[in-house]
Protein backbone atom coordinates (compact mmCIF):
# COMPACT_ATOMS: atom_id res chain seq x y z
CA UNK A 1 0.00 0.00 0.00
CA UNK A 2 1.02 3.20 -0.95
CA UNK A 3 1.87 5.48 2.00
CA UNK A 4 0.84 9.37 2.00
CA UNK A 5 4.46 11.21 0.67
CA UNK A 6 4.58 13.15 4.41
CA UNK A 7 5.18 9.75 6.12
CA UNK A 8 8.30 9.10 4.04
CA UNK A 9 9.94 11.80 5.80
CA UNK A 10 10.19 10.99 10.03
CA UNK A 11 11.55 14.78 10.55
CA UNK A 12 8.21 16.22 8.81
CA UNK A 13 5.96 14.06 11.88
CA UNK A 14 8.72 14.61 14.96
CA UNK A 15 10.17 17.67 16.13
CA UNK A 16 11.74 18.08 19.53
CA UNK A 17 10.94 21.73 21.65
CA UNK A 18 13.67 22.91 23.87
CA UNK A 19 11.51 23.79 26.53
CA UNK A 20 13.98 26.17 27.90
CA UNK A 21 14.26 28.20 25.22
CA UNK A 22 11.55 27.48 22.89
CA UNK A 23 12.98 26.29 19.70
CA UNK A 24 12.31 23.64 17.27
CA UNK A 25 14.37 20.62 16.09
CA UNK A 26 12.53 20.28 12.32
CA UNK A 27 10.83 23.76 11.41
CA UNK A 28 10.28 25.17 8.03
CA UNK A 29 10.40 28.84 8.68
CA UNK A 30 11.86 30.72 11.48
CA UNK A 31 11.26 34.60 12.34
CA UNK A 32 13.85 37.03 13.82
CA UNK A 33 12.01 40.38 15.13
CA UNK A 34 14.75 43.58 16.42
CA UNK A 35 13.44 46.19 17.28
CA UNK A 36 14.18 47.75 13.91
CA UNK A 37 11.85 45.14 12.53
CA UNK A 38 8.98 46.59 14.33
CA UNK A 39 8.85 50.36 13.50
CA UNK A 40 5.84 51.78 14.27
CA UNK A 41 4.58 49.20 16.40
CA UNK A 42 5.45 49.86 19.72
CA UNK A 43 3.47 53.73 21.01
CA UNK A 44 6.91 54.87 21.94
CA UNK A 45 8.64 55.90 18.69
CA UNK A 46 11.47 57.66 20.11
CA UNK A 47 12.29 55.12 22.79
CA UNK A 48 12.24 52.75 20.20
CA UNK A 49 14.70 54.90 18.45
CA UNK A 50 17.05 54.98 21.03
CA UNK A 51 16.88 51.37 21.18
CA UNK A 52 17.66 51.02 18.07
CA UNK A 53 21.10 52.73 18.39
CA UNK A 54 21.53 50.37 21.75
CA UNK A 55 22.18 46.99 19.66
CA UNK A 56 18.64 46.48 18.57
CA UNK A 57 17.83 43.73 20.19
CA UNK A 58 15.75 40.77 19.35
CA UNK A 59 11.89 41.07 20.61
CA UNK A 60 10.82 37.72 19.52
CA UNK A 61 11.65 34.79 17.45
CA UNK A 62 9.27 32.04 15.79
CA UNK A 63 10.09 28.41 14.34
CA UNK A 64 7.06 27.14 12.43
CA UNK A 65 6.42 23.79 11.15
CA UNK A 66 3.94 23.11 8.41
CA UNK A 67 4.42 19.09 7.96
CA UNK A 68 1.73 18.93 5.23
CA UNK A 69 -0.72 21.41 3.31
CA UNK A 70 -4.34 20.90 2.73
CA UNK A 71 -7.35 22.03 3.88
CA UNK A 72 -7.49 19.94 7.15
CA UNK A 73 -3.80 20.00 7.75
CA UNK A 74 -2.68 21.51 11.16
CA UNK A 75 0.29 23.52 11.73
CA UNK A 76 2.39 24.47 14.77
CA UNK A 77 4.79 27.09 16.05
CA UNK A 78 6.94 28.25 19.31
CA UNK A 79 7.15 31.54 20.04
CA UNK A 80 10.14 33.07 22.03
CA UNK A 81 9.12 36.97 23.42
CA UNK A 82 12.34 38.06 24.97
CA UNK A 83 11.96 40.14 28.00
CA UNK A 84 12.50 43.91 27.74
CA UNK A 85 10.53 47.12 27.26
CA UNK A 86 10.20 50.06 25.05
CA UNK A 87 9.92 53.07 27.26
CA UNK A 88 7.46 51.55 29.19
CA UNK A 89 5.43 48.81 26.84
CA UNK A 90 6.80 45.10 27.21
CA UNK A 91 8.40 43.45 24.18
CA UNK A 92 5.43 41.90 22.58
CA UNK A 93 4.61 39.98 19.17
CA UNK A 94 3.40 42.20 16.54
CA UNK A 95 0.12 41.02 16.72
CA UNK A 96 -2.22 39.80 13.50
CA UNK A 97 -5.92 38.24 12.20
CA UNK A 98 -5.69 35.07 10.52
CA UNK A 99 -6.31 35.17 6.59
CA UNK A 100 -8.89 32.81 6.76
CA UNK A 101 -10.72 34.82 9.56
CA UNK A 102 -12.69 31.93 10.99
CA UNK A 103 -9.33 29.71 11.89
CA UNK A 104 -8.54 29.68 15.29
CA UNK A 105 -5.87 29.07 17.17
CA UNK A 106 -4.75 27.29 20.60
CA UNK A 107 -1.57 28.32 22.84
CA UNK A 108 -0.03 26.08 25.69
CA UNK A 109 2.34 28.86 27.51
CA UNK A 110 5.57 26.74 28.19
CA UNK A 111 7.86 29.29 30.34
CA UNK A 112 7.64 32.77 31.62
CA UNK A 113 4.47 35.03 31.94
CA UNK A 114 2.43 37.19 29.62
CA UNK A 115 -0.61 38.38 28.75
CA UNK A 116 -2.53 37.95 25.29
CA UNK A 117 -4.65 40.52 23.76
CA UNK A 118 -7.93 39.78 22.09
CA UNK A 119 -9.41 41.99 19.95
CA UNK A 120 -12.30 41.63 17.78
CA UNK A 121 -12.84 43.70 14.26
CA UNK A 122 -15.44 46.33 16.48
CA UNK A 123 -12.54 46.63 18.67
CA UNK A 124 -14.14 45.02 21.59
CA UNK A 125 -10.96 43.96 23.37
CA UNK A 126 -9.57 40.73 26.28
CA UNK A 127 -6.54 40.50 28.73
CA UNK A 128 -5.66 36.78 29.56
CA UNK A 129 -3.19 36.09 31.72
CA UNK A 130 -0.41 33.73 30.50
CA UNK A 131 1.82 31.50 32.70
CA UNK A 132 3.47 28.12 32.68
CA UNK A 133 0.94 25.49 31.65
CA UNK A 134 -2.22 28.33 30.32
CA UNK A 135 -3.81 26.94 27.37
CA UNK A 136 -5.37 29.62 25.50
CA UNK A 137 -7.85 29.52 22.63
CA UNK A 138 -7.78 32.33 20.38
CA UNK A 139 -11.79 32.15 18.44
CA UNK A 140 -11.90 33.00 14.61
CA UNK A 141 -12.10 36.58 13.61
CA UNK A 142 -10.07 37.89 16.65
CA UNK A 143 -6.75 39.91 16.83
CA UNK A 144 -4.16 38.27 18.96
CA UNK A 145 -0.91 39.35 20.66
CA UNK A 146 1.44 38.14 22.96
CA UNK A 147 3.58 40.25 25.14
CA UNK A 148 6.02 39.68 28.11
CA UNK A 149 5.24 41.16 31.16
CA UNK A 150 8.90 39.27 33.24
CA UNK A 151 12.26 39.12 33.22
CA UNK A 152 12.66 36.18 31.76
CA UNK A 153 11.71 34.63 27.87
CA UNK A 154 8.08 34.33 26.96
CA UNK A 155 7.42 30.78 25.43
CA UNK A 156 4.86 29.39 23.85
CA UNK A 157 3.17 26.98 21.58
CA UNK A 158 0.37 27.19 19.13
CA UNK A 159 -1.60 25.18 17.02
CA UNK A 160 -3.53 26.17 14.20
CA UNK A 161 -4.85 25.16 10.93
CA UNK A 162 -2.18 25.13 7.76
CA UNK A 163 -5.06 27.57 5.50
CA UNK A 164 -5.18 30.38 8.81
CA UNK A 165 -2.35 32.56 6.97
CA UNK A 166 -1.12 35.61 9.14
CA UNK A 167 -2.93 38.87 7.71
CA UNK A 168 -0.89 41.84 9.43
CA UNK A 169 -3.13 44.76 7.83
CA UNK A 170 -5.72 45.34 10.20
CA UNK A 171 -3.46 45.22 13.34
CA UNK A 172 -0.93 47.50 11.47
CA UNK A 173 -3.59 50.44 10.88
CA UNK A 174 -5.40 50.72 14.74
CA UNK A 175 -3.45 48.69 16.67
CA UNK A 176 -4.63 46.87 19.81
CA UNK A 177 -6.56 49.82 21.33
CA UNK A 178 -5.15 48.72 24.77
CA UNK A 179 -1.46 48.11 25.52
CA UNK A 180 1.17 46.82 28.47
CA UNK A 181 2.82 48.97 30.42
CA UNK A 182 5.18 48.20 33.49
CA UNK A 183 3.03 50.44 36.17
CA UNK A 184 4.59 50.57 39.78
CA UNK A 185 3.21 47.26 41.08
CA UNK A 186 3.41 45.41 37.74
CA UNK A 187 1.72 45.07 34.06
CA UNK A 188 -0.64 47.65 33.42
CA UNK A 189 -3.64 47.77 30.49
CA UNK A 190 -3.23 51.50 29.63
CA UNK A 191 -5.16 52.96 26.49
CA UNK A 192 -3.37 53.16 23.39
CA UNK A 193 -2.59 56.70 22.50
CA UNK A 194 -2.75 55.68 19.03
CA UNK A 195 -5.95 53.85 18.54
CA UNK A 196 -8.36 55.35 15.91
CA UNK A 197 -11.66 56.71 17.66
CA UNK A 198 -13.44 55.69 14.91
CA UNK A 199 -13.06 52.30 15.59
CA UNK A 200 -16.79 51.11 17.47
CA UNK A 201 -16.51 49.37 20.74
CA UNK A 202 -13.77 50.85 22.25
CA UNK A 203 -14.13 51.61 26.19
CA UNK A 204 -11.58 54.63 28.07
C1 LIG B 1 1.88 32.63 15.86
C2 LIG B 1 2.44 34.04 15.62
C3 LIG B 1 3.72 34.32 16.37
C4 LIG B 1 4.27 35.73 16.08
O1 LIG B 1 2.66 31.67 15.25
O2 LIG B 1 2.62 34.23 14.23
O3 LIG B 1 3.46 34.22 17.74
O4 LIG B 1 3.28 36.70 16.18
P1 LIG B 1 3.02 37.71 14.95
O5 LIG B 1 2.80 36.84 13.74
O6 LIG B 1 1.79 38.44 15.34
O7 LIG B 1 4.21 38.55 14.80
C5 LIG B 1 0.44 32.64 15.35
O8 LIG B 1 -0.40 33.21 15.97
N1 LIG B 1 0.19 32.11 14.16
O9 LIG B 1 -1.06 32.12 13.66
ZN1 LIG C 1 -2.31 33.40 14.79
Amino acid sequence: MTQPAVLESAAALSSVMDMARGRLTVCTDTVRMRVTDMRGVFSNQEACSTLETEGNPTVYEVNRTEPELGDDSLCYASTIVYPGRVGEEYFMTRGHTHVKGSAPEIYLTVRGEGMMLLQTHDGKIQALSMASGTILYVPGETAHRIVNVAEEALITFAVYPATAGIDYDEIQRTGFSRIVHAGPDGPDLVPNPNYPSTVEGITS
